[in-house]
């Protein structure tokens, strides 16, 4: 009994020493990840969806001749329901400002000279809003439709 029971805790004290020599060098290192997520998801985006109000939109204007009104989410606003809205301002040069203008006495601008960032809570009626710069407002505009 003794001796099996020496033998064994020799046996036990070799693997252990060969276990702390090897210093986790040997850890399972199989990290084979499994990639069965379907990364084709579909995420087709139809734009001609109607905007819902809850999204905020964004205007932005510069640092180039470069003037947009998208939703937060990068997609070109051309039309919109009613409602309101935060919109963001990001107006990214002194050379340039954003002003909105519409029905319900929709007037929101930045200041030209200024650069930054504003947010203002606007209440779209239906009818056409235009967003210009004002010192470049021949070129630098666009319009959307509230219905
Ligand atoms: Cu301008």
């Amino acid at each position: 009994m003794t001796r099996i029971a020496l033998a064994l805790a020799a046996l036990l004290a070799g693997v252990a020493l060969v276990g702390a020599a090897c210093g986790g060098e040997d850890e399972a290192t199989d990290t084979t990840t499994e990639t069965t997520a379907d990364t084709t998801a579909d995420t087709t985006t139809d734009t001609t969806e109607p905007i819902d109000a809850a999204v905020g939109l964004k205007g932005s204007v510069g640092p180039g001749f470069e003037i947009s009104l998208s939703t937060q989410d990068g997609a070109a606003v051309t039309s919109l329901p009613a409602g309101s809205y935060e919109l963001e301002i990001e107006d990214l040069s002194t050379a340039h400002n954003f002003h909105l203008t519409g029905p319900g006495d929709v007037d929101v601008m930045s200041e030209v000279g200024e650069e930054g960032t504003e947010n203002v809570t606007v209440d779209l009626v239906p009818g056409e809003y235009t967003f210009v710069c004002d010192p470049h407002a021949s070129t630098m505009r666009g319009t959307f439709e509230v219905s």
